[in-house]
Protein backbone atom coordinates (compact mmCIF):
# COMPACT_ATOMS: atom_id res chain seq x y z
CA UNK A 1 0.00 0.00 0.00
CA UNK A 2 3.01 2.42 0.92
CA UNK A 3 3.74 2.16 -3.33
CA UNK A 4 0.81 4.52 -3.50
CA UNK A 5 2.37 7.01 -1.36
CA UNK A 6 4.71 8.19 -4.22
CA UNK A 7 5.61 11.87 -5.01
CA UNK A 8 4.75 13.01 -1.94
CA UNK A 9 6.82 17.07 -1.54
CA UNK A 10 9.48 17.08 0.70
CA UNK A 11 8.63 18.83 3.87
CA UNK A 12 11.94 20.97 3.67
CA UNK A 13 14.67 20.81 1.31
CA UNK A 14 17.93 18.93 2.21
CA UNK A 15 20.12 20.98 0.74
CA UNK A 16 24.23 20.65 0.05
CA UNK A 17 25.60 23.22 3.19
CA UNK A 18 26.80 26.03 1.94
CA UNK A 19 30.60 27.20 2.51
CA UNK A 20 29.18 29.78 4.90
CA UNK A 21 26.26 31.19 6.93
CA UNK A 22 25.41 33.73 9.06
CA UNK A 23 24.36 31.76 11.79
CA UNK A 24 24.78 27.60 12.39
CA UNK A 25 22.33 26.08 14.88
CA UNK A 26 23.94 22.70 16.18
CA UNK A 27 21.27 20.12 16.99
CA UNK A 28 17.90 19.65 14.84
CA UNK A 29 16.09 19.01 17.61
CA UNK A 30 12.51 20.95 18.19
CA UNK A 31 14.49 24.19 20.10
CA UNK A 32 17.28 24.05 17.64
CA UNK A 33 14.33 24.27 14.60
CA UNK A 34 12.57 26.61 16.20
CA UNK A 35 15.32 28.82 17.21
CA UNK A 36 15.90 29.09 13.48
CA UNK A 37 12.53 29.00 12.45
CA UNK A 38 12.06 32.42 14.91
CA UNK A 39 15.23 33.69 13.52
CA UNK A 40 14.09 33.90 9.94
CA UNK A 41 10.55 35.27 11.11
CA UNK A 42 10.87 37.47 14.01
CA UNK A 43 14.54 38.60 12.67
CA UNK A 44 15.06 38.41 9.24
CA UNK A 45 17.95 36.30 9.51
CA UNK A 46 17.74 33.42 6.81
CA UNK A 47 21.24 32.53 5.84
CA UNK A 48 21.10 29.81 8.75
CA UNK A 49 21.57 26.06 8.72
CA UNK A 50 20.69 23.99 10.91
CA UNK A 51 23.49 21.20 11.21
CA UNK A 52 21.50 17.41 12.90
CA UNK A 53 24.08 14.47 13.18
CA UNK A 54 21.33 12.10 12.76
CA UNK A 55 17.81 12.70 11.66
CA UNK A 56 15.41 15.46 12.68
CA UNK A 57 13.24 15.09 16.24
CA UNK A 58 15.63 11.91 16.17
CA UNK A 59 16.88 13.12 20.06
CA UNK A 60 14.93 13.88 22.88
CA UNK A 61 12.21 16.01 20.49
CA UNK A 62 11.22 12.56 19.76
CA UNK A 63 11.61 10.67 23.00
CA UNK A 64 10.09 12.25 25.38
CA UNK A 65 6.53 11.64 26.99
CA UNK A 66 5.32 15.26 26.02
CA UNK A 67 4.12 16.74 28.98
CA UNK A 68 3.17 20.52 28.79
CA UNK A 69 2.93 22.90 31.72
CA UNK A 70 4.49 26.20 32.98
CA UNK A 71 3.97 25.72 36.75
CA UNK A 72 7.02 26.16 38.15
CA UNK A 73 7.94 28.37 41.40
CA UNK A 74 10.47 30.92 40.50
CA UNK A 75 9.78 33.97 38.55
CA UNK A 76 12.49 33.33 36.04
CA UNK A 77 11.14 29.97 35.12
CA UNK A 78 7.36 31.07 34.99
CA UNK A 79 8.56 33.50 32.24
CA UNK A 80 9.55 31.28 29.92
CA UNK A 81 7.55 28.38 30.57
CA UNK A 82 4.40 30.72 30.43
CA UNK A 83 5.91 32.27 27.16
CA UNK A 84 6.00 29.19 25.93
CA UNK A 85 2.75 27.78 27.22
CA UNK A 86 1.05 30.88 25.14
CA UNK A 87 3.17 29.68 22.24
CA UNK A 88 1.63 25.95 22.12
CA UNK A 89 -1.67 27.70 21.98
CA UNK A 90 -1.36 28.82 18.61
CA UNK A 91 1.41 27.08 17.26
CA UNK A 92 -0.67 24.65 14.84
CA UNK A 93 -1.86 27.88 13.41
CA UNK A 94 1.43 29.33 13.24
CA UNK A 95 3.30 26.72 11.32
CA UNK A 96 0.04 25.75 9.67
CA UNK A 97 1.24 21.98 10.63
CA UNK A 98 -1.00 20.52 13.17
CA UNK A 99 1.24 19.83 16.73
CA UNK A 100 -2.28 18.12 18.30
CA UNK A 101 -1.28 20.51 21.27
CA UNK A 102 -3.94 19.31 22.98
CA UNK A 103 -4.45 21.22 26.90
CA UNK A 104 -6.47 18.29 28.89
CA UNK A 105 -4.55 19.27 32.15
CA UNK A 106 -2.03 18.73 34.10
CA UNK A 107 -2.26 16.80 37.54
CA UNK A 108 0.44 16.53 40.04
CA UNK A 109 -0.44 14.25 42.90
CA UNK A 110 0.11 14.38 46.65
CA UNK A 111 1.00 11.82 48.45
CA UNK A 112 1.74 13.76 52.06
CA UNK A 113 2.08 16.47 53.93
CA UNK A 114 5.42 17.53 52.02
CA UNK A 115 3.59 17.16 49.17
CA UNK A 116 1.19 19.09 49.97
CA UNK A 117 3.23 22.31 51.77
CA UNK A 118 5.10 22.24 48.24
CA UNK A 119 2.06 21.87 45.79
CA UNK A 120 0.23 24.54 47.77
CA UNK A 121 3.63 26.95 47.81
CA UNK A 122 3.55 26.81 43.72
CA UNK A 123 -0.25 26.97 43.58
CA UNK A 124 0.00 30.39 45.11
CA UNK A 125 3.10 31.65 43.37
CA UNK A 126 1.74 30.83 39.84
CA UNK A 127 -1.72 32.24 41.01
CA UNK A 128 0.72 36.11 42.11
CA UNK A 129 2.06 35.59 38.57
CA UNK A 130 -1.13 35.08 36.65
CA UNK A 131 -0.78 31.62 35.77
CA UNK A 132 -3.59 28.85 36.36
CA UNK A 133 -2.78 25.96 39.10
CA UNK A 134 -5.31 24.95 41.53
CA UNK A 135 -5.83 22.41 44.77
CA UNK A 136 -8.14 19.44 44.04
CA UNK A 137 -9.12 17.24 47.08
CA UNK A 138 -8.63 13.42 46.49
CA UNK A 139 -12.27 12.89 45.65
CA UNK A 140 -12.12 16.31 42.90
CA UNK A 141 -8.70 14.51 41.66
CA UNK A 142 -10.84 11.07 41.30
CA UNK A 143 -13.01 13.02 39.38
CA UNK A 144 -10.68 14.40 37.36
CA UNK A 145 -8.99 11.04 36.16
CA UNK A 146 -11.20 8.43 37.35
CA UNK A 147 -8.80 5.10 37.31
CA UNK A 148 -7.07 6.96 40.00
CA UNK A 149 -7.44 4.97 43.24
CA UNK A 150 -7.56 7.48 45.98
CA UNK A 151 -8.36 4.85 48.50
CA UNK A 152 -6.89 5.07 52.31
CA UNK A 153 -5.53 1.49 52.02
CA UNK A 154 -3.64 2.50 48.83
CA UNK A 155 0.06 1.57 49.50
CA UNK A 156 1.04 5.62 49.12
CA UNK A 157 -2.24 7.57 49.93
CA UNK A 158 -3.01 10.74 47.80
CA UNK A 159 -4.04 13.39 49.79
CA UNK A 160 -5.05 15.96 47.18
CA UNK A 161 -3.48 17.08 43.84
CA UNK A 162 -2.46 19.98 42.35
CA UNK A 163 -3.76 20.58 38.45
CA UNK A 164 -3.03 22.93 36.10
CA UNK A 165 -6.02 22.86 33.35
CA UNK A 166 -3.87 24.50 30.89
CA UNK A 167 -1.30 21.89 30.62
CA UNK A 168 -1.30 19.03 28.57
CA UNK A 169 0.37 17.54 25.44
CA UNK A 170 1.38 17.98 22.04
CA UNK A 171 3.03 15.48 18.85
CA UNK A 172 6.39 15.58 19.41
CA UNK A 173 7.31 14.53 15.99
CA UNK A 174 4.94 17.19 14.86
CA UNK A 175 6.73 19.58 16.57
CA UNK A 176 10.34 19.09 14.83
CA UNK A 177 8.69 18.38 11.82
CA UNK A 178 6.64 21.60 11.91
CA UNK A 179 8.80 24.04 12.71
CA UNK A 180 11.54 22.44 10.13
CA UNK A 181 8.83 23.19 6.73
CA UNK A 182 8.22 26.30 8.27
CA UNK A 183 12.35 27.38 8.80
CA UNK A 184 12.78 25.75 5.49
CA UNK A 185 10.23 27.60 3.62
CA UNK A 186 11.73 30.89 4.74
CA UNK A 187 14.92 29.54 3.56
CA UNK A 188 16.71 28.34 6.45
CA UNK A 189 19.16 25.30 5.18
CA UNK A 190 18.06 22.16 7.39
CA UNK A 191 21.23 19.52 7.10
CA UNK A 192 20.79 16.25 8.42
CA UNK A 193 23.65 13.46 8.93
CA UNK A 194 25.58 16.17 9.63
CA UNK A 195 27.62 15.45 12.55
CA UNK A 196 29.70 18.59 14.26
CA UNK A 197 33.26 17.38 15.66
CA UNK A 198 34.61 20.57 15.87
CA UNK A 199 34.22 24.45 16.72
CA UNK A 200 36.85 26.78 15.39
CA UNK A 201 38.05 30.29 16.70
CA UNK A 202 39.51 33.22 15.31
CA UNK A 203 42.49 34.82 16.55
CA UNK A 204 40.37 37.05 18.19
CA UNK A 205 38.57 34.24 20.20
CA UNK A 206 35.49 34.55 18.18
CA UNK A 207 33.67 31.48 16.08
CA UNK A 208 34.83 31.05 12.85
CA UNK A 209 32.82 27.89 11.60
CA UNK A 210 32.41 24.08 12.54
CA UNK A 211 34.13 21.14 11.25
CA UNK A 212 31.48 18.50 10.57
CA UNK A 213 31.85 15.06 8.74
CA UNK A 214 30.93 16.87 5.43
CA UNK A 215 33.35 19.16 6.09
CA UNK A 216 34.35 22.80 7.11
CA UNK A 217 31.11 25.47 7.37
CA UNK A 218 31.76 28.79 8.22
CA UNK A 219 29.41 30.96 10.61
CA UNK A 220 29.55 34.45 12.09
CA UNK A 221 27.65 32.85 15.26
CA UNK A 222 26.82 29.76 16.59
CA UNK A 223 23.87 28.42 18.66
CA UNK A 224 24.53 25.43 20.45
CA UNK A 225 21.28 23.24 21.18
CA UNK A 226 22.06 19.84 21.59
CA UNK A 227 20.23 18.68 24.87
CA UNK A 228 22.49 15.12 26.18
CA UNK A 229 25.65 15.91 23.85
CA UNK A 230 26.09 19.86 24.82
CA UNK A 231 28.72 19.51 26.90
CA UNK A 232 30.38 17.45 24.81
CA UNK A 233 29.83 19.92 21.60
CA UNK A 234 30.98 23.27 23.96
CA UNK A 235 34.15 21.54 24.95
CA UNK A 236 34.67 21.66 21.18
CA UNK A 237 34.79 25.89 22.16
CA UNK A 238 37.33 24.89 24.98
CA UNK A 239 34.30 26.13 27.44
CA UNK A 240 32.66 23.52 30.71
CA UNK A 241 29.35 23.73 31.34
CA UNK A 242 27.12 22.57 34.45
CA UNK A 243 25.58 19.40 32.87
CA UNK A 244 25.63 16.02 33.57
CA UNK A 245 24.25 13.61 31.05
CA UNK A 246 22.09 10.49 32.50
CA UNK A 247 19.39 8.66 30.58
CA UNK A 248 15.38 9.35 31.11
CA UNK A 249 13.37 6.41 30.31
CA UNK A 250 9.67 5.78 29.06
CA UNK A 251 7.69 3.30 27.44
CA UNK A 252 4.55 2.62 25.78
CA UNK A 253 1.51 0.27 26.14
CA UNK A 254 -0.73 -1.96 23.81
CA UNK A 255 -3.46 0.53 22.97
CA UNK A 256 -6.42 0.74 24.91
CA UNK A 257 -9.75 2.15 24.14
CA UNK A 258 -9.71 5.66 25.45
CA UNK A 259 -9.67 5.51 29.33
CA UNK A 260 -7.52 8.25 30.45
CA UNK A 261 -8.85 11.50 30.24
CA UNK A 262 -6.01 13.61 31.46
CA UNK A 263 -1.89 13.75 32.39
CA UNK A 264 -0.83 12.70 35.49
CA UNK A 265 2.22 13.02 37.64
CA UNK A 266 3.72 11.68 40.68
CA UNK A 267 7.28 12.65 41.69
CA UNK A 268 7.20 10.53 45.07
CA UNK A 269 6.25 7.57 43.60
CA UNK A 270 8.31 8.30 40.40
CA UNK A 271 5.72 8.06 37.71
CA UNK A 272 3.58 9.87 35.09
CA UNK A 273 1.21 8.89 32.60
CA UNK A 274 -1.00 9.82 29.97
CA UNK A 275 -3.02 8.30 27.01
CA UNK A 276 -1.70 8.78 23.25
CA UNK A 277 -4.28 9.49 20.67
CA UNK A 278 -3.58 5.76 19.47
CA UNK A 279 -4.22 4.47 22.73
CA UNK A 280 -1.35 3.89 24.12
CA UNK A 281 -0.50 4.71 27.81
CA UNK A 282 2.28 7.04 27.94
CA UNK A 283 4.62 6.14 30.61
CA UNK A 284 7.55 7.61 32.24
CA UNK A 285 10.57 7.27 34.93
CA UNK A 286 13.02 8.81 36.52
CA UNK A 287 16.25 9.29 35.33
CA UNK A 288 18.88 6.77 35.73
CA UNK A 289 21.29 7.35 38.66
CA UNK A 290 24.41 7.37 36.46
CA UNK A 291 26.14 9.21 34.10
CA UNK A 292 25.78 7.56 30.21
CA UNK A 293 25.10 8.34 26.77
CA UNK A 294 23.33 5.23 25.92
CA UNK A 295 19.81 5.62 24.85
CA UNK A 296 18.52 3.01 26.50
CA UNK A 297 18.24 2.71 30.41
CA UNK A 298 18.30 0.53 33.39
CA UNK A 299 15.51 -2.19 33.54
CA UNK A 300 14.94 -1.39 37.26
CA UNK A 301 14.39 1.78 36.50
CA UNK A 302 10.78 1.50 34.54
CA UNK A 303 10.24 -2.13 36.30
CA UNK A 304 9.77 0.31 39.34
CA UNK A 305 8.04 3.10 37.57
CA UNK A 306 5.37 0.29 36.52
CA UNK A 307 4.81 -1.03 40.07
CA UNK A 308 4.11 2.65 40.89
CA UNK A 309 1.91 2.82 37.97
CA UNK A 310 0.15 -0.57 39.39
CA UNK A 311 -0.55 1.09 42.85
CA UNK A 312 -1.65 4.41 41.25
CA UNK A 313 -3.98 2.76 38.71
CA UNK A 314 -4.77 -1.43 39.59
CA UNK A 315 -6.97 -0.80 36.33
CA UNK A 316 -3.52 -1.11 34.50
CA UNK A 317 -2.31 -4.31 36.24
CA UNK A 318 -2.60 -6.66 33.05
CA UNK A 319 -1.70 -4.38 30.34
CA UNK A 320 0.69 -5.18 28.50
CA UNK A 321 3.63 -2.94 27.32
CA UNK A 322 4.76 -2.90 23.83
CA UNK A 323 8.06 -0.80 23.74
CA UNK A 324 10.67 1.43 25.78
CA UNK A 325 13.36 3.40 25.22
CA UNK A 326 15.92 6.12 26.92
CA UNK A 327 16.82 9.88 25.58
CA UNK A 328 20.16 11.59 27.27
CA UNK A 329 19.05 14.22 29.29
CA UNK A 330 21.79 17.38 29.96
CA UNK A 331 20.69 18.37 33.76
CA UNK A 332 21.95 21.17 35.69
CA UNK A 333 22.55 21.37 39.71
CA UNK A 334 19.75 23.61 40.23
CA UNK A 335 17.43 21.92 37.52
CA UNK A 336 17.11 24.88 35.74
CA UNK A 337 18.42 25.56 32.21
CA UNK A 338 21.15 27.88 31.01
CA UNK A 339 20.47 30.25 27.81
CA UNK A 340 22.71 33.01 27.10
CA UNK A 341 25.97 34.09 25.80
CA UNK A 342 29.40 32.07 27.04
CA UNK A 343 32.82 33.61 27.21
CA UNK A 344 33.57 32.68 23.69
CA UNK A 345 32.50 35.62 21.57
CA UNK A 346 29.37 34.77 18.77
CA UNK A 347 28.76 31.13 20.61
CA UNK A 348 25.84 30.94 22.47
CA UNK A 349 24.56 28.37 24.44
CA UNK A 350 21.00 26.77 25.00
CA UNK A 351 21.35 23.74 26.92
CA UNK A 352 20.27 22.05 30.23
CA UNK A 353 16.68 21.85 29.73
CA UNK A 354 17.35 18.11 31.42
CA UNK A 355 14.43 16.11 31.86
CA UNK A 356 11.37 18.96 31.09
CA UNK A 357 12.44 20.63 27.86
CA UNK A 358 9.35 19.72 25.58
CA UNK A 359 7.43 21.98 27.18
CA UNK A 360 9.78 24.69 26.89
CA UNK A 361 10.26 24.04 23.07
CA UNK A 362 8.37 27.13 21.36
CA UNK A 363 9.53 29.30 24.12
CA UNK A 364 13.14 28.55 24.59
CA UNK A 365 13.44 28.71 20.92
CA UNK A 366 11.51 32.13 20.35
CA UNK A 367 14.26 33.29 22.80
CA UNK A 368 17.18 31.85 21.70
CA UNK A 369 16.85 33.38 18.39
CA UNK A 370 16.55 36.70 19.80
CA UNK A 371 19.77 36.39 22.00
CA UNK A 372 21.24 34.82 18.39
CA UNK A 373 19.97 37.63 16.79
CA UNK A 374 21.02 40.58 19.14
CA UNK A 375 23.74 39.23 21.04
CA UNK A 376 22.17 39.61 24.42
CA UNK A 377 19.23 37.62 26.14
CA UNK A 378 15.26 38.79 26.01
CA UNK A 379 14.07 39.80 29.34
CA UNK A 380 12.35 36.61 29.36
CA UNK A 381 15.30 34.61 29.31
CA UNK A 382 17.67 37.08 31.33
CA UNK A 383 18.35 34.71 34.60
CA UNK A 384 19.25 31.73 32.83
CA UNK A 385 22.67 32.90 32.79
CA UNK A 386 25.84 30.45 32.79
CA UNK A 387 26.93 32.85 34.71
CA UNK A 388 24.44 32.33 37.92
CA UNK A 389 27.06 28.84 38.95
CA UNK A 390 29.76 31.53 39.96
CA UNK A 391 27.39 34.22 41.25
CA UNK A 392 25.36 31.42 43.20
CA UNK A 393 21.92 33.40 41.95
CA UNK A 394 21.03 29.61 41.36
CA UNK A 395 17.21 28.74 40.46
CA UNK A 396 15.99 25.89 42.22
CA UNK A 397 13.66 24.04 40.87
CA UNK A 398 14.23 20.62 41.65
CA UNK A 399 10.57 19.93 43.25
CA UNK A 400 9.03 21.88 39.94
CA UNK A 401 11.23 19.35 37.70
CA UNK A 402 8.65 16.81 39.21
CA UNK A 403 11.00 13.83 37.63
CA UNK A 404 13.16 11.76 39.84
CA UNK A 405 16.57 12.62 39.59
P1 LIG B 1 16.92 17.18 21.06
O1 LIG B 1 15.58 16.91 20.50
O2 LIG B 1 17.61 16.07 21.77
O3 LIG B 1 17.80 17.75 19.90
C1 LIG B 1 19.22 17.86 19.99
C2 LIG B 1 19.78 17.30 18.72
O4 LIG B 1 21.19 17.54 18.71
C3 LIG B 1 19.61 15.80 18.59
O5 LIG B 1 18.75 15.51 17.50
C4 LIG B 1 21.02 15.28 18.39
O6 LIG B 1 21.11 14.23 17.44
C5 LIG B 1 21.75 16.53 17.92
N1 LIG B 1 23.20 16.49 18.13
C6 LIG B 1 23.88 16.04 19.21
N2 LIG B 1 25.19 16.11 18.99
C7 LIG B 1 25.36 16.65 17.75
C8 LIG B 1 26.49 16.97 16.96
N3 LIG B 1 27.75 16.76 17.40
N4 LIG B 1 26.29 17.49 15.72
C9 LIG B 1 25.04 17.70 15.25
N5 LIG B 1 23.93 17.40 15.96
C10 LIG B 1 24.10 16.90 17.19
N6 LIG B 1 10.19 17.37 28.67
C11 LIG B 1 8.96 17.87 28.94
O7 LIG B 1 8.78 19.08 28.97
N7 LIG B 1 7.89 17.05 29.15
C12 LIG B 1 8.02 15.70 29.15
O8 LIG B 1 7.03 14.99 29.33
C13 LIG B 1 9.30 15.15 28.95
N8 LIG B 1 9.47 13.82 28.98
C14 LIG B 1 10.68 13.27 28.69
C15 LIG B 1 10.79 11.89 28.64
C16 LIG B 1 11.96 11.30 28.21
C17 LIG B 1 12.05 9.81 28.17
C18 LIG B 1 13.07 12.13 27.85
C19 LIG B 1 14.35 11.52 27.38
C20 LIG B 1 12.98 13.52 27.93
C21 LIG B 1 11.78 14.10 28.35
N9 LIG B 1 11.62 15.49 28.40
C22 LIG B 1 10.38 16.03 28.67
C23 LIG B 1 12.75 16.39 28.11
C24 LIG B 1 12.69 16.86 26.65
O9 LIG B 1 12.55 15.76 25.79
C25 LIG B 1 13.93 17.63 26.26
O10 LIG B 1 14.28 18.59 27.24
C26 LIG B 1 13.71 18.38 24.95
O11 LIG B 1 13.01 17.58 24.02
C27 LIG B 1 15.04 18.79 24.38
O12 LIG B 1 14.83 19.28 23.08
P2 LIG B 1 16.06 19.73 22.21
O13 LIG B 1 15.53 20.22 20.93
O14 LIG B 1 16.90 20.64 23.04
O15 LIG B 1 16.93 18.41 22.09
O1 LIG C 1 8.98 18.18 32.82
O2 LIG C 1 6.85 17.84 33.02
C1 LIG C 1 7.99 17.44 32.82
C2 LIG C 1 8.22 16.03 32.54
C3 LIG C 1 7.29 15.07 32.56
C4 LIG C 1 7.93 13.92 32.25
C5 LIG C 1 9.23 14.18 32.04
N1 LIG C 1 9.39 15.50 32.22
Amino acid sequence: AMRAHKGWEAQWVSPEPRPAYDAIIIGGGGHGLGAAYYLAKEHGITNVAVLEKGWLGGGNTGRNTTIIRSNYLYDESMDIYEHSLKLWENLSQDLNYNVMYSPRGVMMLSHGIHDQQVFKRHIHANRLYGIDNEWLSPEQAKDFCPPLDISASARFPINGAALQRRGGTARHDAVAWGYARAASDRGVHIIQNCEVTGIRRGPDGAVTGVDTNRGFIGAKKIGVSASGHNSVIMAMAGVRVPLHSVPLQALVSEPLKPIFPCVVMSNTVHAYISQSDKGELVIGAGTDQYNSYSQTGGLQIITHTLDAICELFPIFRRVKMMRQWGGITDNTPDRSAIQGVTPVPNLFVNCGWGTGGFKATPGSANLFAHLIAKGEPHRLAAGLTLDRFRTGRLIDEAAAAAVAH
